[in-house]
């Protein structure tokens, strides 16, 4: 099912046109009407005539969470207030809330955005789709529901949290497609086995999985134990919010909405482009927002773009499964360590759960770290011998893919917080 063809299946010739008129009019609109990137541009010496196409994307300057930070609340805006229908923010773990404005148009441009997203996971009108990303501030929940109202989908708005009654819904009102984080995804698997509700007997068949990263043996264990097809949708508040990119039911990257956000990719010590084929840092340029129009955000996230044709017959770029952000990169003894690499060890053995927490910090001027990691019923055992079997298998696996040595704790089952939202899998003490 494809929302909108004339967008999703354009030449690539078409598209570059259509990217190069929207870009020359949105770099106008900042400059005139956004002081921020005025003084930015005048500092490099540009005016917008400068801005001729695609390929003067990288002479425009950067922006970042600290510049949304410093403006804050509205100071990026770039029309009246009176025009802002909407805000949503993006809460962080330190200082201030970044801070999202749209207007009646930028809503509509997202609604139309998520809508084929959910038509590329296979969802249409006949769908119930239960929405258990968090409403409020964070995009998640309303962002998916505008959307899902778009393609005339039944739409059960319950928000993350109050697990039960998830499961109770997923029963009574038959809901077809689920949205929710990837870890909330495993907690509400979990809480349906200790109920005993077999996945066959639900009406779900495809579940709609974003706002974090998550590996593909995440996804096979989601799969596996929700009896669904678990696809990935990306986003971040200060481009829109879900909806900048999703699989389609190839599952083979990420479709980016590309004749609304551009993506670059960049290598992160130079901050030059990316060779074609190279992993970089992802930058977006939104070229069709009103009211908060972005050039350049860095998003930290690290991915491959992909140029090819995908099988589904969409033409848009895709971006590669995002499994980390560079901000995310844990510097252990001087090695480049990625939770999501981690993830996929612990998600091979089968006599571990994937519920894990990483503890870092630096004893006697050493960095260490710790995985904590729950041990399946089955294989808990009170033989000590068992158990040191167990965790010598695991350290072994984790060193051969991390390369340095870890410590690993077995825990019972259940001792490690579950997600109703964003999983935090990292405790770093270094930094406390
Ligand atoms: O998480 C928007 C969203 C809601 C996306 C629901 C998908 C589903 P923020 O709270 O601003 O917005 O966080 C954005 O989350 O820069 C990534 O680091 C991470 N992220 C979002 N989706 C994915 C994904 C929403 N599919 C930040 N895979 C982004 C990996 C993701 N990381």
């Amino acid at each position: 099912m494809i929302w909108n063809e004339h967008f999703e299946c354009m030449s690539r010739e078409q598209m570059t046109l259509l990217q190069n008129e929207r870009l020359c009019q949105m770099v106008e609109r900042v400059y005139y009407n956004v002081p921020f990137y005025r003084k930015k541009m005048q500092e490099l010496g540009m005016e917008p005539g400068d801005i001729t196409g695609l390929e003067d994307l990288p002479k425009l300057p950067f922006t970042t969470k600290q510049d949304l930070r410093d403006n804050y609340p509205f100071g990026l805006f770039a029309t009246p207030m009176e025009d802002v229908v909407r805000i949503h923010a993006s809460s962080g773990t330190t200082g201030k809330p970044t801070v999202v404005g749209y207007t009646r148009r930028d809503i509509a441009m997202w609604s139309e955005v998520v809508a084929r997203s959910l038509s590329a996971a296979g969802i249409g009108k006949k769908d119930r789709i239960q929405i258990a990303y968090g409403y409020g501030l964070f995009t998640g929940g309303l962002g998916v529901h505008y959307g899902a109202e778009r393609i005339g989908a039944t739409v059960i708005p319950i928000s993350g949290g109050n697990t039960a009654k998830q499961i109770q819904l997923l029963q009574d009102f038959e809901s077809t497609a689920i949205a929710l984080t990837p870890s909330y995804a495993l907690y509400l698997a979990e809480a349906m086995e200790e109920m005993g509700v077999k996945p066959e007997s639900l009406k779900l068949k495809v579940g709609i999985f974003g706002a974090e990263p998550w590996t593909e043996n995440m996804r096979k264990e989601i799969e596996s134990k929700l009896g669904i097809k678990a696809i990935d949708i990306y986003g971040l508040s200060e481009i829109i919010g879900p909806g900048v990119s999703i699989e389609c039911m190839e599952q083979n990257g990420l479709h980016i909405f590309e004749d609304h956000f551009i993506p670059e990719t960049i290598y992160r010590d130079t901050l030059l482009p990316s060779e074609q084929g190279e992993e970089g840092e992802l930058v977006f340029t939104t070229v069709t927002k009103e009211a908060l129009p972005i050039l350049r955000y860095r998003t930290r996230d690290l991915t491959t773009l992909q140029y090819d044709v995908c099988d589904c017959g969409r033409t848009t770029v895709r971006m590669k499964k995002c499994t980390g952000r560079s901000d995310d990169m844990l510097i252990i003894r001087g090695v480049n360590i990625f939770p999501s690499q981690i993830e996929s060890v612990l998600l091979e053995l089968s006599e571990t759960k994937p519920h894990y927490l990483l503890i870092v910090d630096r004893k006697n001027n050493l960095d260490t770290l710790e995985v904590w990691v729950e041990v399946d019923d089955m294989f808990f055992s009170d033989e000590i011998k068992q158990l040191e079997a167990l965790t010598n298998k695991i350290v072994n696996a984790l060193q051969s893919t991390l390369g340095i040595g870890v410590k690993v704790r077995l825990v019972e089952p259940k001792t490690i917080e579950r997600s109703e939202g964003k999983a935090k899998r990292v405790i770093d003490k270094r930094k406390i």
